[in-house]
């Protein structure tokens, strides 16, 4: 085999085929050691990208690594098969979504295959078929026994000219253009349903405590997205419109509340508008909500301060949101921002009634009122000018205002939504609902389920408002003629429960196998892009405790483990189809296969963190994987020259054969743990440099047989998770039975600690030597000593680490094999003082002895000498006495 490459487009081929044959990635139903690895699956797009590639390359590896490891790994792929893009799609090329969606789900499939992902294909789900929606419909229906569904008016972006409403996402730039046609879009105030995820809200938020295995940053995410605030509602009296109640977080700044303010849509705001003309054009021409400042119109009202009598003037304000709290504030410029801004351009009041906490306060002095003329000041503080209130913190003052006020009460707000589901659309699944003139929206009974997509409809608008003869129906309840409702399903509410499917693909009375998915959930590592932090991952937790109290699902929490992977960049930029830069993993698999493709980027960087596509970087780990082929067919093919008779029984082990073996060793410890982590790139570095030190054993020595076949074996089981294909071409090379993908996880004989104790001690060794080497002007050095510390050393050091007394050296002093050293002991007592804190255990000094004897062929080979070992004991006073644990003497006779 040439240094240029290896043949991997017939090996991966091979391999895809024989893994297929053999069924190695089909999981039985019940398991012994379940783990449910999973990647979030894709919305079939038409092709991979470099992102899918990433994420399901993390996902594979983990996959395999815990299969060695000896799990059961259910590893599932399907397809997030409904939403827009199809719909359009189809329509530009005068098809239909259905045939459009499954031929980008072949190609993407036949694009995984080529990756060599191992997923057990029974399992597939596909979102748009009946036999996955029907179970959506019929969880709405639970949702909605259980009283989770509610239709209600809601305010939603409509486009005139695509005549459908648009998502949030959808709605572009400050102008607001439909994202499809650049038509201005419109607010509408249409029937919706809503599941309402907000009943929730609380065991949403408190649970995320709980949820150890996720990044932070999407647990804050998260948890501002629910947003629960505590605050007061409190009453405020309006002439001729009784109490009007307003939600503040702030009642403690309640005296310097100088206006009151109403949102446009607020029912006092409509009231007004019918009768006051500016009331009307305001809220009809000019209240923007989003705009840059705030925007209002006085009333003739005032409202009367619940707490100081005050009346104060009340206006209709756009920065008032009638969806948050009562849709009704008391204004605080003094301590509000928005407030504040709103008072300079009407001319109202500013009134202090905060100061900051000065640094040293008494607790009882009252501090100076803030200026607050140009901008408010926001922060807690103390309470100043607010009659019996005055000199109390604002916690306090909160607290005693809510209780002494009638009419103010504690409350808990939240951001979060209830969920609108209803999408004007075709590709969804259509809402289970019947529209009788007499019974209303009646939920279609579950024997009746699916309710299946008619042909799709060519037409602008929801192609359901155009399926006249499929709308028609009759009313499950009293049997009268009726609609069918012709909204579907956001497609989040497919992708909320579709983890649950995999255990159980096709059963089809049920949407899951309940003790298959006791069985099986939570998932243990879930890997995905960030971009879901929010809305997919919340859904996915609602519908999980949704469940829990619906249908018995033991667990209320869906993933126990979560990966959120960084971007694949190009010189900085994500790549994106639109900035033109995307390199295709197409290309990639081509030129130099799917192995490398997976290497480059589980090497390249931590999942985690973002990382630079490196054409560069991909030639330099083909070459790696070429190197290993060679090697090992090289060593099949008896072309490795090996110590002895080949045979392992006449050869002796020698210095050198240990260091490998002990690499060897390392390198299982240490990849192990960060597979464990999911740091690949880490537990690739030990793979690839174990590679590495075996090229050097075999051009250096003539390696032992058993410790060479065994740091070849151990190479390749080590890259068999993220090289799958090149790693079983290998073994078979080897004569190993069987497959790499079912083979054991190689064990090791040492830890962690001790593996970097030990490389610790030969790196700063060899720093060591070449420090003298350069300091003393060392051209040509005749021999090395290197001498390890003496034994009472490695003593007086465990004393050190584990004694907490004050006066170190007499506790070392009465020892007695340390008090005889003398003055060298009270010396490196002193040492050991001064240095308590960075203090760190080592290898012991036998340990330390073998280590270096073990690694001096290194030093031997860098510096062209013999290198002796010594214990203190062999070795010339003056020299032992430099020597210290984890740093030997080192002696160059030149
Ligand atoms: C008086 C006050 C004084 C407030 C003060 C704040 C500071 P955040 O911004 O998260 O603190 N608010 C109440 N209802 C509102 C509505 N419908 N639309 C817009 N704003 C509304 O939110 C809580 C504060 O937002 C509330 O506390 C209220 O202003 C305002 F120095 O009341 B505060
Ligand atoms: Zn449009």
């Amino acid at each position: 085999m040439s240094q240029e490459g290896y043949d991997h487009a017939t090996v991966e081929k091979r391999w895809q085929e024989a893994w297929d044959d053999a069924s190695v990635y089909h999981v039985p139903d019940d398991a012994d050691d379940p783990t449910y690895v999973l990647g979030m699956y894709p919305y079939p797009s038409g092709k991979l990208h470099m992102g899918h590639v990433r994420n399901y390359t993390i996902t594979d590896a983990y996959a395999r690594y815990r299969r060695m490891r000896g799990d059961d790994v259910l590893h599932p792929m399907g397809w997030d098969a409904f939403g827009l893009p199809a719909e359009n799609a189809a329509k530009e090329r005068d098809t239909n979504p259905r045939d459009w969606t499954f031929d980008c789900i072949d190609t993407m499939r036949g694009q995984m295959k080529s990756m060599g992902f191992g997923y057990d294909w029974d399992r597939e789900v596909t979102t748009c078929t009946p036999e996955y929606y029907r179970w959506n419909q019929w969880l709405f229906r639970r949702f909605h026994e259980a009283g989770l569904v509610e239709r209600r008016d809601a305010e939603v972006n409509w486009c005139p000219s695509c005549e459908t409403v648009l998502a949030d996402e959808q709605v572009e730039g400050d102008a607001e253009l439909c994202w499809r046609c650049d038509t201005p879009v419109e607010t509408r105030e249409l029937d919706q349903w809503f599941l309402k995820i907000t009943e929730y809200a609380d065991e949403l938020l408190e649970a995320i405590d709980g949820l150890e295995g996720w990044p932070d940053s999407v647990r804050q995410m998260q948890r501002n997205w629910i947003g629960r605030q505590y605050g007061a509602e409190v009453d405020f009296s309006v002439e001729g419109h009784g109490a009007v109640t307003a939600f503040t977080t702030r009642i403690d700044t309640i005296h310097g509340a100088t206006f009151f303010a109403i949102a446009p849509d607020h029912p006092i705001s409509e009231e007004l508008a019918e009768e006051d003309a500016e009331v009307r054009r305001f809220i009809e021409e000019e209240a923007d909500p989003d705009g840059d400042e705030p925007n209002g119109v006085a009333t003739d009202l005032t409202a009367t301060n619940p707490v100081t009598g005050e009346e104060i003037p009340v206006f209709v304000a756009d920065f008032v949101l009638s969806d948050v709290g009562t849709g009704a504030l008391m204004a605080v410029p003094g301590h509000d921002e928005r407030d504040h801004a709103f008072a300079e351009k009407m001319g109202v009041e500013i009134r202090p009634v905060i100061a900051p906490e000065p640094d040293d306060w008494d607790g009882e002095t009252v501090p100076d009122a803030p200026d607050v003329s140009d901008a408010a000041f926001t922060d807690d503080g103390v309470v100043i000018d607010s009659g019996e209130y005055t000199g109390l913190d604002s916690e306090t003052a909160r607290e005693r205002i809510t209780a002494d006020t009638d009419g103010a009460a504690e409350t808990t707000q939240y951001r979060l939504r209830d969920w609108g589901i209803s999408r004007q659309r075709y590709w969804g699944t259509p809402i289970p609902i019947v529209h009788c003139d007499d019974c209303g929206a009646v939920p279609v009974p579950d024997e009746d389920l699916p309710v299946e997509l008619p042909e799709f409809i060519n037409t602008t608008g929801n192609p359901l408002d155009a399926a006249d003869e499929w709308q028609e129906t009759t009313c499950p309840d009293c049997g009268a003629p009726a609609t069918r409702e012709t909204d579907t399903m956001d497609t989040f509410v497919d992708s909320s429960w579709y983890f649950l499917r995999y255990v159980s693909p096709d059963l089809d009375d049920a949407p899951f196998d309940l003790d298959r998915a006791n069985d099986w959930m939570p998932v243990d590592q879930y890997v995905g892009g960030i971009e879901h932090a929010v809305m997919h991952l919340l859904y996915s937790r609602f519908f999980t405790k949704v469940l829990a109290d619906e249908e018995g699902l033991e667990e209320r929490e869906p993933f126990t483990n979560l990966l959120a992977q960084g971007m694949v960049q190009l010189e900085g930029e994500k790549m994106s189809k639109s900035k033109g830069n995307v390199v295709s993993p197409q290309r990639i698999v081509d030129d130099y296969g799917a192995d490398t493709a997976r290497l480059f980027m589980m090497e390249a960087a931590q999942p985690e963190r973002d990382f630079d596509w490196s054409e560069e970087g991909v030639r330099s780990t083909h070459r790696f994987l070429t190197r290993l082929n060679s090697l090992v067919e090289d060593y099949a093919a008896g072309d490795v020259a090996l110590a002895g008779d080949g045979d392992g029984d006449a050869a002796e082990r020698g210095e050198i054969d240990d260091y490998v073996a002990d690499e060897t060793d390392a390198a299982v410890a240490i990849a192990g743990a960060e597979y464990d982590d999911l740091t690949f790139n880490v537990a690739l570095r030990e793979a690839q440099e174990l590679v590495r030190t075996l090229r050097s054993y075999r051009e250096y020595a003539d390696p032992h047989p058993e410790v060479f076949e065994r740091g070849v074996d151990v190479a390749v089981r080590l890259l068999a998770p993220v090289a799958p294909h090149l790693a079983e071409e290998l073994w078979e090379t080897l004569g190993r039975d069987g497959f790499v993908a079912e083979a054991e996880w190689p064990t090791a004989s040492v830890d962690r600690d001790t593996v970097e104790r030990r490389r610790r001690l030969v790196a700063n060794t060899r720093e060591d030597v070449r420090d003298i080497v350069e300091v003393a002007g060392i051209d040509d050095p005749e021999r090395i000593d290197v001498v390890v510390a003496p034994d009472w050393k490695y003593d007086a050091l465990s004393i050190a680490i584990d004694s907490d007394a004050d006066n170190l050296i007499s506790e070392l002093m009465a020892e007695s094999h340390i008090r005889e050293r003398g003055d060298a002991a009270a010396s490196y007592g002193q040492d050991l003082q001064a240095n308590r804190e960075a203090l760190r255990e080592t290898l012991g000094g036998d340990a330390e002895y073998d280590a270096l004897r073990a690694a001096a062929w290194l030093i031997e080979r860098e510096f062209d000498a013999p290198v002796r070992v010594d214990r203190a004991a062999d070795a010339d006073e003056s020299v032992v006495s430099k020597a210290e644990p984890g740093r030997p003497a080192i002696d160059i006779v030149e």
